[in-house]
């Protein structure tokens, strides 16, 4: 594990700004790409509404470590696109890369052919060509955009890649009670294959294994993804900017886990942060946590009151995973002495708190049953996953009929917590290891390993809907499953 000493770092730009800043000027400030840059191309229907160009770009987490990945528009992450609730947007997407590309909007409701989803039939868009796409910006919250590719066996491609950004969709109701907005991806970088994978990740139990199962498999597992190179935004801590603050401020956060390969859970030493909203969507009961964890592409909104001078370290709890670049250095002004981390205490992370308390809502009408299943690949080779016992595709049998309410029970006999995804619709949080909630939408959830979750669904999005887990390798080798409306 690489260990770095802050003190040796010097360096540029994290995300930092005042208030009502435009968000883009927010992340990688030397390196910042307009996202209404002109565009030297023709122009088929006047000028878009924004321009994403995928093309090779180098990060430098610090001055000993720059690497080169693709990004959009010279950066990564790419810039936050704000966007306003229900005014049609034009994007126009530039492939400057030799293979195809998608671009997928994360938690929006898009339909299928703009869902950047090879899966529900978007189209790709082709090496050195462009493809435009218009859609109506829903719901408001925190979105986010990244590249839906299959990887397999290539760390270079997909969500390994520095293909990701925010997009905030602007609902029009921000009271603006906040005197900093900043938005933070967590990263990992330099992926590699390894046969022993530790996992610190399972943090989500606090209840017994429900699924697990009466006879385990004990085939040995195969070849998994790690990573030791970590960033928040751009940047590894201590190499950036620190977000500068004063006594009194308080601030939102909005945070991503845009990782390809693991959940994670992060702290700001000596502060609570109030949880205000989980996948871009208000929660019913907002609480102050000492930690947050987030599983691969969840969002968590949180305000921070700044009210213990000092200097700060925002990052990852784990000791090597924050000393390997996991964070930023908050610093009060006219405060000098050394960044500090204290341990948050070791709390599970319990979705169901911040939900509705009182009656539960009325049940859904049907109950579609999804089962995890991982056969293990042994030495060299991956492991596959499957859903209700089969591999990707499941003919026929996973039918959405418009307007109905549907409980999916998500069953997991694995030995990993995968975060999985939901494609153009958002789900209520019904339960965790059959602890019961309300009122908490998210578009992915975490389902702990060996146990349960149980998410509802309206069918209120006609078209493919494609569902998986968000952890790339998971997905590339047989964790998804398409949803059909009859
Ligand atoms: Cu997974």
């Amino acid at each position: 594990m690489k260990r770095r000493n802050l003190l040796q770092l010097g360096g540029v730009a994290l995300a930092q700004a005042a208030a009502r800043l435009p968000a883009q000027a927010l992340l990688g400030a030397p390196r910042q790409a307009s996202m209404a840059a002109p565009d030297a191309e023709p122009q088929l229907q006047g000028k878009a509404d924004y321009t994403l160009r995928i093309a090779p770009v180098t990060v430098e987490l610090d001055p000993t470590h720059i690497l080169s990945t693709m990004g959009y528009n010279g950066s990564a992450p790419g810039p936050v696109l704000r966007m306003k609730e229900g005014r049609p947007v034009t994007v126009d997407i530039v492939n400057d890369t030799d293979t195809p590309e998608l671009v997928h909007w994360h938690g929006m409701f898009n339909p299928p052919e703009v869902d950047g989803t090879a899966e529900e039939g978007s189209p790709f868009v082709p090496p050195h060509g462009r493809q435009r796409v218009q859609f109506v910006p829903r719901p408001a919250g925190c979105r986010w955009y990244h590249t839906h590719t299959m990887a397999m066996d290539d760390l270079h491609k997909g969500t390994y890649t520095g293909q990701f950004g925010f997009v905030y969709v602007d609902g029009g109701d921000d009271p603006g009670q906040y005197d900093q907005e900043l938005f933070l991806a967590l990263r990992d970088w330099d992926p590699y294959f390894t046969a022993s994978m530790e996992d610190d990740d399972d943090d989500t139990h606090s209840g017994p294994l429900l699924e697990k199962p009466a006879v385990m498999n004990t085939e040995p597992d195969g070849l998994e993804v790690n990573s030791m190179t970590y960033s928040i935004n751009d940047k590894a801590l201590g190499s950036g900017e620190p977000i500068r603050v004063r006594q009194g401020q308080r601030l939102l956060l909005h945070f991503l886990n845009a990782s390809a390969i693991e959940n994670r859970r992060i702290a700001l030493a000596g502060h609570k942060m109030k949880v205000i909203a989980m996948d871009g969507n208000p929660v019913p009961s907002p609480q102050l946590v000492d930690s947050i964890f987030l599983g691969v592409a969840e969002r968590i909104d949180a305000i921070v009151e700044m009210n213990n001078p000092g200097i700060w370290i925002l990052g990852g709890t784990e000791k090597p995973v924050r000393e390997a670049g996991l964070g930023v250095v908050v610093e009060y002004a006219g405060r000098h002495q050394q960044p500090q981390w204290i341990d948050p205490p070791q709390t599970p992370w319990d979705y169901t708190i911040f939900g509705k308390t009182g009656p539960a809502p009325p049940p859904p009408q049907e109950t579609i049953e999804l089962i995890f299943g991982k056969i293990p690949g042994g030495a060299g080779k991956f492991n596959l996953f499957l859903v209700n016992g089969k591999p990707y595709p499941h003919k026929g049998e996973l039918t959405l009929h418009e307007g109905v309410r549907y409980r999916l029970l998500m069953r997991n006999q694995t030995d990993d917590a995968h975060p999985m995804h939901i494609h153009r619709h958002i789900w209520e949080l019904a339960s965790i290891n059959d602890k019961p909630t309300a009122g908490i939408m998210k578009d992915t959830v975490v389902v702990p390993y060996y146990g349960r979750a149980v998410v509802n669904l309206t069918a209120d999005q006609p078209g493919l809907t494609f569902f998986h887990c968000h952890i790339q390798q998971h997905m590339d080798y047989g964790f998804k499953a398409l949803f059909r409306y009859a």
